[in-house]
């Protein structure tokens, strides 16, 4: 069956659907026609309370504010794991990092997502979409794990962290045994980015940002705009030095406000901004290690643990029409059922390798009645399973685990101490008490026992496997390790990756030419 669909013609179906508690088969099949488009901001260690109306910073953000007064602004949106590559992977794979095996912070020249698992470019490109990233990668600087091979028509950016080079405040020797090259459309362009670039990456993304909209207003597009700041080292280009009045934090978080600005300007400008779901977030929680260049969160810890002060990201959905202008939804849903819903609304099929994300356009439309297609959302740090929420967001329940905080925060670029503290089997009731204060294990003994259920699912599925192969790998393998002697995390249990990943990667020795990857930096 042939059917154009005009815009028009879709938004009415959409429309009625919703009405009809459905959406069932918006364009379900459809490889022609107006298809929404899609762009995905993604920032970088951006803490949930950085921008209005989030926050109240000091600084001015009045882009992001714009989008949230067009959009709706989603307050319990959830990252799997609160760090670099494993957040990344599970939102462009629609997996959960223990599926794929992402874990922690890749480094330099680590495989990165297996190829065997779609992104949401290849699932969109498969149906008719053109696809761009502009920003940091991070899952993957191989050949086949690389942009041009993971669904992406055009791309530039950094293969990975903005601090994996050689003015690594803690370890340079390590980090700068490789250089951080700026890659576009598959080649280097810049073999050693160097402190005179990084203040013009946002710049840079954003121009390629912009010019891939000018270019593609005729056809279905996917836009994802991975930005390398407010990571540390943090940099901002000369138009916006000094012009938060508050401090370096402010000054980035300003031009990524602005590089938003410019974004919905070029949908604009080029008449397709109502048929664009812009979708901003952050890929996990600050970094506040770094003191006042990190960004803010009200809720518990922060990246890298399982608290929501790491899993917990701000997120704002615009889609004219469909998704209510001004609102605000305490509805929890999570990163990996990004890929799901956008497949949903283009008519995509899901991609062949089983996947953990679930369509939720029904939550995020607020459609009356509507529920999470899950039962729960599990966190894990590095390898490490740590907890589950119920999928209403309402209670949290934290498996025992080791967990690092903060000592004494760092200042001006330079890192602080973390210290390592134990939780015992805790449960919190994230309605009441959203900043995990207070264990009502034994005040709500079902509750418990539920949540104790599906984290026991959770392991059966994911973990005992796993748990069989670690043990005897880690008997067989040896890494010679090159890792820096201080590194980011220092909770053992979550150091069990790297053993693995050698096997990943059909080495028993490690010594195949790579370096030894601390997932877990980063
Ligand atoms: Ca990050």
């Amino acid at each position: 069956m042939s059917t154009t669909y005009t815009r028009r013609n879709f938004l009415k179906t959409a429309a009625l659907s919703i009405a009809a508690m459905g959406l069932p088969e918006i364009c379900k099949g459809q490889k022609s026609g107006k298809l929404p488009n899609f762009v995905i901001i993604f920032l970088d260690d951006s803490g949930w309370a950085d921008f209005k109306p989030f926050g109240a910073p000091s600084y001015q953000t009045p882009n992001v504010e714009q989008l949230a007064k067009d959009g709706c602004r989603f307050n319990n949106f959830y990252v799997p794991q609160a760090v670099c590559s494993a957040s990344r992977a599970a939102l462009l794979s629609g997996c959960y990092p223990c599926r794929t095996k992402v874990f922690g912070a890749h480094p330099p020249r680590a495989r990165g997502l297996d190829p065997g698992y779609a992104t949401i470019g290849q699932v969109l490109k498969a149906c008719g979409y053109t696809t761009a990233v502009f920003g940091k990668w991070h899952i993957g600087d191989q050949p086949d794990t690389r942009p041009p091979a993971r669904g992406f028509d055009e791309s530039c950016g950094l293969m990975y962290s903005n601090d994996m080079w050689e003015f690594h405040p803690e370890n340079p020797e390590y980090w700068g045994k490789y250089p951080l090259q700026f890659w576009d459309n598959g080649k280097v362009t810049i073999e050693r980015v160097t402190k005179e670039h990084q203040p013009m990456l946002t710049t840079w993304y954003t121009e390629h940002a912009v010019d891939f909209i000018n270019r593609n207003k005729e056809k279905p597009f996917f836009l994802y705009v991975p930005h390398s700041m407010p990571h540390v080292p943090l940099f901002c280009s000369e138009k916006f030095k000094d012009k938060s009045e508050a401090g370096m934090y402010g000054d980035v978080m300003m031009e990524i406000d602005w590089s938003v600005g410019k974004i919905m300007e070029a949908l604009q400008a080029n008449g397709v901004q109502d048929n664009t779901l812009v979708l901003l977030s952050s890929d996990n929680g600050p970094w506040i290690s770094y003191g006042n260049h990190a960004g803010k969160t009200p809720y518990r810890e922060a990246k890298g643990t399982s608290f929501d002060g790491g899993t917990r990201s701000a997120c704002i959905i615009k889609y004219p029409g469909l998704i209510k202008a001004g609102t605000v939804s305490k509805k929890a849903f999570c990163s990996i059922d990004i890929l799901p819903t956008l497949a949903y609304l283009a008519g995509a099929s899901l991609p062949a390798n089983p996947i953990d994300g679930k369509n939720v356009w029904e939550l995020i439309v607020a459609v009356p009645g509507a529920q999470n297609p899950h039962e729960y959302y599990p966190f894990s740090t590095g390898k490490t399973f740590e907890g589950v929420i119920s999928s209403d967001g309402r209670w949290k329940l934290h498996l025992p685990h080791t967990y690092r905080t903060l000592v004494e925060a760092g200042r001006d670029g330079m890192p602080g101490k973390y210290t390592n503290r134990e939780i015992e089997l805790s449960l919190f009731d994230m309605e009441n008490d959203p900043y995990e204060t207070t264990n009502v294990l034994d005040k709500y003994p079902q509750v418990a026992e539920r949540l104790k259920r599906y984290a026991e699912q959770h392991r059966q599925k994911f973990y005992m496997d796993d748990k069989a192969r670690f043990s005897m790998l880690r008997r067989k393998a040896s890494c010679g390790d090159s890792r820096p002697k201080s590194c980011e995390y220092r909770v053992s249990s979550i150091e069990h990756p790297r053993s693995f990943r050698t096997w990943r990667r059909g080495s028993k020795s490690g010594s195949n030419g790579h370096v030894c990857p601390d997932q877990n930096k980063t």
